[in-house]
């Protein structure tokens, strides 16, 4: 009796679920910092102007930050939720670059662990454009480049972390519009009208990790599935310029698999299913990457290289008393951690003396 343990495919239910129509009078997802926490937030930056940011402990976050621990709490429990926050009001324009970033890593310690981003280990990547090529749908224009360091458009994505935060310095002069699809809903347009779809997408795909593994791992991940469904919930990972990327290096997608990826996007690109957010300078975003894919649009920078569109992104881990302790480790790590990414600061600080001593050894 296979799998009468597993959950029916049908409809989900709850606040992960949602079209932009529900948000057209409720404005829940905005939080404006008040003057009192915006001060604090310039304080403690200064206070710790000169600290290399990764030296900041969560206890110095949250002594320094106190004001912000109950906005924190809330963001924490409505990412777990509805799975998106905007924070508006970050005083950008009153701190200096270095400030910034204290200010900013600061504040996702209140949430969770800030993770690696890339094979430098950043763990505040700046997303802005350096000029390279980007494409989502043609497999062999990606060369292993990642979107962020593109003005490309962005087609829906999941980061491959529990949650995605980006914090806005620099509007682009055109263009750069963020939106935000429910995963859940998506699910369930393809579980009441494509289900033809859903085998395939609960098997998942491969995803290329653009040359950023170390020597002795794969190239490609396991198979992610798209969707995983829990009792009263389902999660996603998605992003279809990764599994393009891995069936470059494996073997190509088939048509099915082809006509799967196409029924996510087609679904996710639809007017009804997209929340726009324009992002002001001074704006947070929170995403949860298991419930929420999001996108931006191409864009057009101003000359002056100090105006260009430039974002700081965060990748928080949160911890495993959150929804995501429950999820397959296929679905949490395949994605995150290989190479130097997906680490947190302590696990950091031991991988680069392994990786340090497998270097040695070569040599
Ligand atoms: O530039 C944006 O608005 C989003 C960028 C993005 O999705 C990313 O860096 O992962
Ligand atoms: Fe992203």
């Amino acid at each position: 009796m296979p799998h009468h343990h597993l959950p029916m495919h049908s409809s989900i239910k709850g606040p992960s679920v949602w079209r932009p129509a529900d948000f057209e009078k409720d404005t829940s997802w905005l939080h404006v910092l008040s003057n009192s926490q915006s001060a604090q937030l310039i304080d403690a930056a200064r206070k710790w102007e000169g600290r290399d940011f990764r030296s900041i402990e969560q206890t110095e976050a949250q002594q320094s930050l106190n004001s912000l621990i109950p906005l924190a709490n809330q963001i924490r429990s409505e990412v777990e939720g509805r799975g998106f926050v905007l924070v508006r009001g970050v005083p950008v324009e009153k701190m200096n670059a270095e400030q910034i970033k204290l200010a900013y890593w600061a504040m996702g310690l209140l949430l969770g662990q800030g993770l690696t981003q890339n094979a430098k280990a950043d763990f505040l990547c700046p997303v802005t454009d350096m000029g390279v090529d980007f494409g989502y749908s043609g497999i062999k224009s990606q060369e292993n480049v990642r979107g962020y360091q593109s003005k490309a458009d962005l087609n829906y994505h999941c980061d491959p972390t529990d949650v995605v935060s980006l914090l806005c310095v620099r509007k682009a002069l055109s263009g750069g519009k963020s939106s935000i699809v429910s995963t859940p809903a998506i699910y369930n347009e393809i579980v009441t009208n494509h289900p033809e779809h859903l085998p395939i997408l609960l098997r998942g795909f491969h995803y290329d990790r653009k040359a950023e593994q170390w020597p002795n791992e794969a190239s490609i991940t396991e198979r992610i599935p798209v969707f995983v469904r829990h009792k009263n919930r389902v999660s996603s990972r998605y992003a279809r310029s990764y599994i393009l990327g891995g069936a470059q290096k494996t073997q190509e997608l088939t048509a099915a698999e082809n006509a799967a990826i196409d029924c996510f996007d087609t679904i996710a690109r639809r007017a009804d299913m997209q929340l726009q957010m324009t992002f002001e300078p001074g704006d947070i975003q929170f995403v949860n990457n298991f419930t929420v894919v999001h996108g931006r649009t191409a864009y057009e920078d101003h000359a002056d290289p100090s105006l260009r569109r430039f974002l700081w992104r965060l990748w928080l881990q949160f911890g495993d008393e959150s929804p995501w302790g429950e999820e397959s480790e296929s679905m949490r790590w395949a994605f995150a951690r290989f190479g130097n990414l997906g680490r947190s600061i302590s696990e950091w600080q031991k991988l680069t003396a392994a990786e340090n001593q497998s270097i040695a050894q070569a040599n």
